[in-house]
């Protein structure tokens, strides 16, 4: 429990009684304004808010600007830089080693999109329980600003060079391929960012959060789709996004027929205010096809555009020991030498 000297105003905690000191990490050494160490700062926020032992995480990330940001949040959690691209295949081997932790990785456009495409695409249809969070500023931040693969078309570096490929919507991806809760936000949206978040940390599956988050070094400029201006001007978002935890007792009325209230695994409540009257977060087809509209319109849209939590998450599927595999003693992972020549007996 925090405790302040004598006569100064007592220190706020969370429901753990840690405070939010707690959950900071080193101090940041990516290039001041740069849009992820705002995702770093909603982090903490989150993980604060939701009372998260910072012991119990795991923070996989890659390579590029992004994937040193788990350096900036929660110095008390686990932390593990893995080869460009090859975050996925890191974390799950942690995560099916010790399912008591909570796994929340996080890569940039680059490490996802391009070189590790191949990774995200098998990891998103596990339904894996992670939270797998882009920091998408449309290039290679770390090696001088070339375009990545969610850089869009038209769209124009430093230099004058045009993008001529279409971008790889990452959310499009991951509805498709199988990942049970996908959203967009932008490093520069505080309060749905932080709500989405701590939605995220409720979630028992694989969460999908492709966060725009400007290179203010290299893609800030005129003509650029994932600069600050370009963000303000053309992020429209989906819903207004509220979230209740289940150890906080709040009931605020709301009306069913404009806001789609879903139930998380925990008994979190999230609350999606619409702002489209006919959108539904649980319907994949039709969040696929209103990302294709947006495209179309030249719309950045943000929100929840899909969840559901009915689905098995990939640890249900194989069926494994409550106990965490990495606990399990030698005896019951080395079953002996009369057990082996048994099996090699039925392999006869
Ligand atoms: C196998 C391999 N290929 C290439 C590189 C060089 N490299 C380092 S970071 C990076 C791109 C990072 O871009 P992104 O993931 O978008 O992160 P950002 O720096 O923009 O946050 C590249 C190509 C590398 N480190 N390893
Ligand atoms: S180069 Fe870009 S992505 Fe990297 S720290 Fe600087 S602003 Fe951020
Ligand atoms: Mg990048």
């Amino acid at each position: 429990m925090a405790t302040t000297p004598a006569g100064s105003p007592p220190l706020k905690i969370n429901r753990i009684g840690l405070q939010v000191l707690d959950y900071k990490g080193g101090k940041t050494t990516l290039c001041a304004g740069c849009g992820h160490n705002a995702i770093s700062e909603r982090i903490i926020d989150a993980m604060y808010e939701m009372g998260v032992k910072p012991e119990r995480v795991i923070k996989p990330s890659g390579i590029g600007c992004s994937s040193k940001t788990p350096a900036y949040f929660l110095s008390r959690s686990h932390s593990f830089n893995a080869v460009h691209g090859r975050m996925p295949s890191v974390a799950t081997g942690a995560i099916l080693a010790n399912r008591s932790l909570i796994t929340l990785g996080v890569s940039g456009d680059g490490d996802t999109a391009s070189i590790g495409i191949g990774q995200f695409v098998h990891l998103m249809r596990r339904n894996l329980p992670i939270i797998y969070i882009i920091e998408d500023n449309g290039v290679y931040g770390l090696t001088k600003g070339q375009f990545s693969a969610t850089a869009d078309l038209g769209s124009k570096l430093k230099t004058g060079v045009i993008n001529d490929l279409p971008p790889i919507d990452t959310c499009a991806m991951a509805i498709e391929l199988g990942a049970t809760f996908v959203g967009r936000s932008f490093s520069g949206d505080k309060k749905q960012l932080h709500s989405m978040l701590k939605a995220a940390i409720a979630h028992n599956g694989t969460v999908m959060l492709d966060v725009v988050s400007p290179c203010v070094t290299f893609n800030d400029h005129e003509g650029s789709t994932k600069s600050y201006k370009y963000m303000k001007d053309h992020e429209e978002p989906l819903q207004d996004i509220s979230f209740v935890p289940a150890f906080e007792e709040i009931d605020v009325d709301y009306d069913p027929g404009t806001t789609t209230e879903v139930t998380m695994h925990d008994g979190s409540r999230l609350r999606l205010r619409k702002l489209e009257e006919e959108y539904n977060p649980t319907h994949k087809v039709s969040a696929i096809k209103r990302l294709m509209e947006a495209h179309e319109k030249g719309e950045v849209l943000t929100g929840v555009f899909y969840v559901n939590t009915k689905a098995p998450n990939f640890i249900e599927m194989l069926n494994v020991t409550d106990q965490p595999l990495a606990t399990l003693p030698e005896s019951v992972v080395r079953p002996g030498r009369e057990v082996l020549e048994q099996v090699m007996e039925e392999l006869k």
